[in-house]
């Protein structure tokens, strides 16, 4: 067990210490991994896509090379579009380019130990956290609950801008990985589709993991959180006046026994409560 999480420089880094750390740890930072200009290219393609919109519209903004200004400017004329916009980036060229670079697969190969990688991109996503917002502040969970990778799946988590400590950066409680946990289905879940959630539902263990919780921040863009799918994890809202734009998705393994047993199932935006299935022991109503 430690309070804090390790970090690790790139250029100086050999592949078994992200192992070590994902199985000692849970999770570890690689700082330095991606260049400014590759963490910059799906930004500057989603304000493409924004400056399409604002240009149609025929709207003064659009020229602008600011993302929120680009989309503060839709925001006014179509909440809708707005809203629609900011899921668009996990369909960028640009942003699969980043997600399945083979620097990216490189580390996470050395965490799993395989190169045989599912990139599951259901649940790949260029999260943009507006300011002042907590739309979509995910509380305490772990990833299995909600992919049903392999076991030793990994989440990647890659910052497109400087992170601070009041954008909500993640929660992290080192070492609480190694076990799947017990979840229930919630139909009350605010904010996201309720037939989607599965919650941890350990609540009395809560005041626990906020005592032991580690806040990753600050954190630059071309930095690669990696974390193991069974570490518990929460976001806090972004109480800042920036966005936040990260890069974010999960690895897992196709060489995995319990996959290949289950012949490949896993969690799908098509059958979301796949857990419950799988581990039907685990899951309480
Ligand atoms: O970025 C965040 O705040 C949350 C990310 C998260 O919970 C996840 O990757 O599973």
């Amino acid at each position: 067990m430690t309070d804090s999480i390790p970090r690790l420089a790139a250029a100086t880094l050999e592949p078994q210490q992200v192992h070590a750390a994902i199985r000692d740890v849970g999770c570890v930072l690689l700082e330095g991994v991606f260049t400014t200009e590759e963490v910059q290219r799906p930004l500057d393609a989603w304000c493409e896509i924004l400056r399409a919109w604002l240009h149609e519209h025929g709207h003064p903004a659009a020229d602008s090379t600011d993302p929120e200004a680009l989309h503060d400017a839709i925001r006014a004329v179509s909440p809708d579009a707005a809203q629609v916009a900011l899921g668009l980036g996990r369909d960028l060229p640009d942003y699969i380019h980043l997600i399945s670079h083979p620097k990216l697969r490189a580390l996470v190969g050395a965490a799993m130990g395989s190169t045989n990688h599912q990139l599951a991109f259901d649940h790949c996503l260029m999260r943009v956290d507006r300011p002042l917002s907590d739309a979509t502040n995910f509380t305490w969970h772990q990833d299995y609950t909600y992919n049903v990778l392999s076991e030793d799946a990994v989440t990647f988590w890659i910052p497109l801008v400087p992170i601070t400590a009041e954008m909500g950066p993640l929660s992290v409680v080192p070492g609480s990985h190694g076990t799947i946990r017990p979840a229930r289905m919630v139909s009350d879940a605010p904010r996201f589709d309720p037939n989607r959630l599965p919650l941890v539902v350990d609540a009395a263990q809560q005041a626990d993991w906020e005592a032991r919780r580690v806040e990753v921040y600050p954190v630059s863009p071309g930095s690669l959180l990696l974390f193991s799918c069974t570490l518990l994890h929460r976001s806090g809202p972004n109480r800042s006046n920036r966005t936040r734009f990260v890069a974010n998705g999960r690895y897992g393994r196709f060489d995995d026994a319990a996959l290949v047993r289950r012949n490949w199932y896993t969690a799908r935006t098509k059958y979301p409560h796949f857990f419950a299935q799988a581990h039907p022991d685990l899951v309480h109503e």
